[in-house]
């Protein structure tokens, strides 16, 4: 190990050793300043749950940033019928799907130099990339599948993301699910913009025709239907200011598995 992973590692860890030992000893509020010091505060802190999910965002990013989900071999992909949520799909997305999603779009917009609209065919058209990885609900089951698309880096690269940029806010045109990620998940390599799934197209029980995969948080941050996404360095403004639809239904916004 270099000298400088290891003052980093001692350093990542004097400050998690630090969060939890002032949680305990000196009392949650010094806890949360030194989250807040080191930029680690999560969107929904401020519940009745909030300090803890401070302490697990901020353990979590110092220790965990860089880190990659599990992936799978081929033969540990899950057979078919396996646990699956199929929301109701509105008449905007019936409309959509009637035309073959030929007028499905992406718009990319907010902290961007070039914000843009890009259809099914044009994110195809960019090298894509499969991860075999494992969706958990939060209700207990999971299912392992090969899920193919582009990485999520590669669009923010495309639209040229300001570097005071905080978070990716995510929109499914179902308006009832939107939720958001912090750059760290968004660039991080695993986490893709779906459109295929086990060799196939990304069946609409599924998030079919594109889907959020982060694989490395858990089921209901992964998106379905997605049409749109934000940049920006502030959640306040979307929704309640929680980050996403879960934390005001009381699920956490940080997610992590
Ligand atoms: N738009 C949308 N996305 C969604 C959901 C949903 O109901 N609508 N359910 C979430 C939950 S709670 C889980 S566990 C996973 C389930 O994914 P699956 O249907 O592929 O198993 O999708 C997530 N994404
Ligand atoms: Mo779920």
């Amino acid at each position: 190990m270099s000298e400088e992973t290891s003052s980093k590692l001692s350093r990542r860890k004097l400050i998690t050793t630090g969060l939890a030992a002032t949680a305990g000893v000196a009392g949650l509020g010094v806890a949360a300043r030194l989250a807040q010091r080191y930029g680690l505060i999560p969107p929904d802190h401020g519940g009745i749950y909030g300090l803890g999910e401070t302490l697990t965002y901020a353990s979590q990013r110092l220790l965990t940033r860089h880190s990659l989900a599990r992936e799978f071999s081929r033969s540990q992909i899950s057979k078919p019928p396996f646990p699956n949520e199929i929301p109701p799909l509105n008449e905007a997305y019936k409309r959509l799907q009637a035309g073959g999603f030929a007028d499905w779009r992406l718009t990319v917009n907010g902290m961007v130099a070039r914000p843009v609209s890009l259809s099914l065919d044009q994110l195809k058209s960019y090298p894509s990339q499969s991860q075999i990885t494992m969706v958990q609900c939060e209700e207990g089951w999971s299912y392992i599948a090969e899920w193919m698309g582009v990485p999520l880096a590669r669009v923010l690269e495309l639209v040229e993301v300001h570097p005071q940029a905080k978070y990716v806010v995510y929109f499914s045109i179902d308006p009832e699910w939107w939720d958001s990620i912090d750059m760290a998940d968004a660039l991080h390599p695993q986490t893709f913009l779906t459109y295929g799934m086990n060799g196939g197209e990304l069946p609409v029980g599924n998030g079919g025709p594109l889907r959020l995969r982060v694989p490395r948080q858990i089921g209901y941050k992964n998106v379905k239907f997605i049409t749109h996404l934000t940049v920006t360095d502030n959640l306040k403004s979307f929704g309640k200011g929680l980050g996403s639809a879960s934390p005001e239904g009381g699920y956490a916004w940080y997610a992590g598995i």
